[in-house]
């Protein structure tokens, strides 16, 4: 095992539990994800560039952008054919984890609906019931039950190619739907989307770039507008609504004296049970007998951000402590479902006592115990799961326990029906608020750790720097759980932001940065920018609005920034895609974009240049829409707080 100690663990992240566990790693000769990136080094330019294609047995091919190799694959495809093949694949694979995962939400819920299932009911009648009247399913004097079927059957043929619209994307402004149809790019339905992406992106299919990465939006908006809001809207119903909660982040959420369970992934449906079940009295007399004081669930990921909004359950952290976390030598078990799950969960827990659970057919890990899940059966294998992970406590060594810092307190909770809530029930204070000035715009900062990058130094300067400028920030996926270890989402931390957002935030009793969900969740982010376009009249783009994935690394952030560029929200990547082997591809996606979609990518991996360049946008926005106005010329980029290492 190579256990590289070449950048001390202060340059790989920001925060003080993962500094003190990669050293505790290191000190224990335990492999992480930054000693092989280490053994990785270097990577392939070739495929660092996107020029790499081994998309048929001719191949393998590399093609050389600076024109010294060979121009052409085999079968004659140039730079610009495989890198937007690759990227159009890229996105295929990342919108069709976030829509099998909403196919998989919707199947638990149609079961519900014909009572097949333990453990499940609708939770947010009120939201089905509205869902129904959005569908064209009588809602009204029917049980829940019978409509909720309906809805499902709504739903399901969303996933096939029977429509010429998913459904959800009827709530996109009429502008923005206008745009779509204009340019071929309405999202049909969710699975041919995809299926036709990898048919374009087979050999000799579509050879043209512009129209493979026209139909490369198509597939992200069938995400966006299609399979995760489809996840997110029936999780409301399955699972309620999120609103307001308080809780704490970071691993001190872990404890010494109790069975501490995390739980891992993406998929709500049965970490929802495995809540019940850790408040069974049996299982939590079973942990008392060993000697534990309780049962402890924490969460990690997404799965973690769907548990902490609904629930308010604690977060362990994001995607770059699943490792660590094991190294605490304090987690009983790791309940896994799928993505964002890294294969070396098993050979670190095999250091320690720490089960690793899987629980999805689809995601199989050797060396795991696999329970798999069936909502038929829900509430017992929630108890299964548990039990398993009670009778992990005895096997603990204490000696090995190091639990590194105290928790920060957090607030999670702000679903679109939330935010609307603060609002007062209507967007409308939101909007005055940015037409006087005391809000300048809204950014969403989404997406993951890379550990190309220190951890989470991205996501905490670009949003404090954001916030501090009266620029609203909301955030989702392992974004949100950095800013939430950094303390800039309690109410409290208004103090943080300039006066304007400052005042609003007070005004409201909301943080400057609200948690909006997990990565399905960015679905909200849509919808909260489509009402605000509705009440004022205009389409998306023309909104002093943003996205930022400032530490993005899965093929499901590629599908959510093509969705949100789709839907007019300019959005700023801190990685670089692997575009860069095709010139007409990065003018395209860089700048001819905003002529066709009136947003478009930029990447830039400095937070204080991003942020400039994101205040630069809103105030161009603000100009173009008559509002007050900086001029954006005048912004200079800020030093940061504090440099990382
Ligand atoms: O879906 S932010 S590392 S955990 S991909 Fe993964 Fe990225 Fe985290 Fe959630 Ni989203
Ligand atoms: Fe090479 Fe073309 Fe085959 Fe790709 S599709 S591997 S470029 S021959």
């Amino acid at each position: 095992m190579s256990v590289s100690d070449g950048r001390r663990a202060v340059q790989l992240s920001i925060n003080r539990d993962a500094q003190e566990m990669i050293d505790l790693a290191r000190a224990e000769g335990i492999e992480t994800v930054w000693d092989r990136l280490d053994a990785q080094q270097p990577q392939c330019g070739f495929c660092a560039l996107g020029v790499s294609c081994r998309n048929c047995a001719m191949g393998p091919c590399r093609v050389d952008p600076f024109g010294e190799g060979p121009t052409k694959g085999v079968c004659g495809a140039g730079a610009d054919v495989i890198v937007a093949r690759n990227l159009g694949r890229g996105i295929a694979a990342g919108a069709s984890a976030h829509s099998d995962h909403g196919r998989d939400i919707l199947e638990v819920f149609a079961s519900t609906a014909r009572g097949e299932t333990t453990g499940y009911r609708i939770a947010d009648e009120g939201k089905l019931r509205r869902l129904a009247a959005e569908l064209g399913v009588d809602g009204d004097q029917r049980p829940a039950g019978d409509v909720a079927a309906d809805v499902a059957d709504v739903l399901f043929d969303d996933f096939g190619s029977r429509k010429d619209g998913v459904s959800f994307a009827g709530r996109a402004p009429a502008a923005r739907r206008a745009r779509w149809q204009e340019l071929g790019i309405t999202p049909r339905g969710i699975d041919r989307e995809n299926v036709e992406m990898l048919h374009r992106t087979h050999m000799g299919v579509d050879n043209d770039h512009v129209s493979l990465l026209l139909h490369a939006l198509r597939t992200g908006l069938s995400d966006g507008w299609g399979g995760s809001m489809i996840a997110t809207e029936l999780s409301d119903v399955l699972f309620g609504t999120p609103s307001p909660v308080l809780s704490e982040v970071n691993l001190g959420v872990l404890r010494h004296d109790q069975v501490n369970v995390a739980l891992h992934g993406h998929n709500p449906v049965l970490s929802d049970v495995i809540v019940a079940a850790a408040e069974d009295p049996e299982l939590v007399d079973l942990a008392r007998s060993y000697g534990a004081s309780g049962i402890n669930l924490v969460g990690l990921c997404c799965t973690g951000n769907e548990l902490l909004m609904r629930r308010g359950v604690p977060m362990a952290g994001n995607h770059l402590m699943q490792e660590l976390a094991i190294v605490t030598g304090a987690l009983e078990a790791m309940v896994v479902d799928y993505q964002c799950i890294m294969p070396s969960v098993t050979d670190v827990a095999a250091c320690y006592h720490t089960k690793i659970i899987s629980t999805s057919d689809k995601a199989r890990f050797p060396g795991a115990t696999h329970l798999p899940f069936d909502p038929r059966r829900g509430a017992e294998i929630g108890r299964e799961i548990i039990r398993a992970a009670v009778e992990a406590y005895p096997d603990r060594n204490p000696d090995r326990v190091h639990i590194p810092v105290a928790p920060v307190r957090w607030m999670g909770g702000f679903s679109v029906e939330a935010i609307l809530g603060a609002l007062g029930g209507s967007p409308e204070p939101l909007v005055s608020a940015i037409a006087s000035g005391a809000i300048r715009g809204a950014v969403a900062v989404v997406g993951c750790n890379n550990p190309k990058l220190p951890q989470d130094y991205a996501h905490v300067e670009l949003t404090r720097q954001l916030i501090e400028h009266d620029v609203l920030v909301v955030v989702t996926g392992c974004a949100a759980v950095a800013n939430g270890k950094a303390g800039q989402m309690l109410p409290e931390s208004a103090s943080m932001a300039g006066t304007g957002l400052r005042g609003v935030c007070e005004a409201l009793g909301i943080p400057p940065v609200l948690h909006m969900g997990s990565c399905v969740d960015n679905s909200r982010v849509l919808v909260l920018a489509g009402a605000l376009a509705d009440f004022l009249g205009v389409d998306i783009d023309q909104l002093p609005l943003a996205g930022a994935a400032p530490e993005w690394y899965s093929e499901k952030a590629v599908s959510i920034g093509a969705y949100v560029v789709a839907s007019g929200v300019t959005t700023v990547l801190g990685v670089q895609p692997p575009i860069f082997g095709s010139p007409r591809v990065v003018d395209l996606l860089a700048g001819g974009l905003d002529g066709v979609v009136g947003a478009r990518f930029a990447v830039e991996p400095d937070p204080s240049r991003a942020a400039a360049l994101i205040r630069r946008h809103i105030e161009e926005k603000r100009r173009a829409l008559g509002l007050p106005f900086e001029d954006p010329d005048s912004i200079a980029v800020t030093a940061p707080a504090a440099p990382v290492g």
